[in-house]
């Protein structure tokens, strides 16, 4: 049991440790990535989905299993400053409701177009890369 919470831990760590590098600069958006954004496969992320795949991303950043994301967990997604906006309990981290919060209120920003469903050009908005950096 330990042994297999330790391969989960070690394998999330690995993939935010991939991942911290791109993120940090630019998140590639392509087909692949729209697979695992757009389960229904429609062709957009609507919020539902961007929220579900904002959960799996709290949970794999959240490689403590704390139900906390502090500044360091959130480095290249969110800001020292926009991790105090998040944080309406002041507690300098966010636990998974601010987490969501935020990705609602990243979603809204690249909706431009108001109709609920980002299509993989909008992604690729700077407010959409915004988004794909806590929900990736
Ligand atoms: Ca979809
Ligand atoms: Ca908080």
């Amino acid at each position: 049991m330990i042994s297999r919470i330790l391969l989960s831990v070690s394998i999330a760590l690995g993939a935010s440790a991939l991942l911290a590098l791109p993120a940090a600069a630019k998140v590639k958006i392509d087909a692949a990535l729209m697979k695992v954004l757009d389960p229904d496969n429609d062709g957009t992320v609507d919020l539902a989905e961007a929220k579900a795949a904002g959960a799996e991303a709290f949970k794999k950043l959240d490689a403590d299993n704390s139900g906390k994301l502090d500044a360091k967990k959130l480095a290249g997604r969110v800001k020292a400053k926009e991790l105090k906006k998040a944080d309406p309990d002041h507690d300098g981290t966010l636990d998974q409701s601010e987490y969501e919060a935020l990705v609602e209120k990243r979603f809204i920003a690249a909706n431009r177009a108001h109709d609920g469903k980002l299509k993989m050009g909008q992604l690729k908005s700077h407010a959409g890369q915004r988004l794909v950096k806590l929900i990736d």
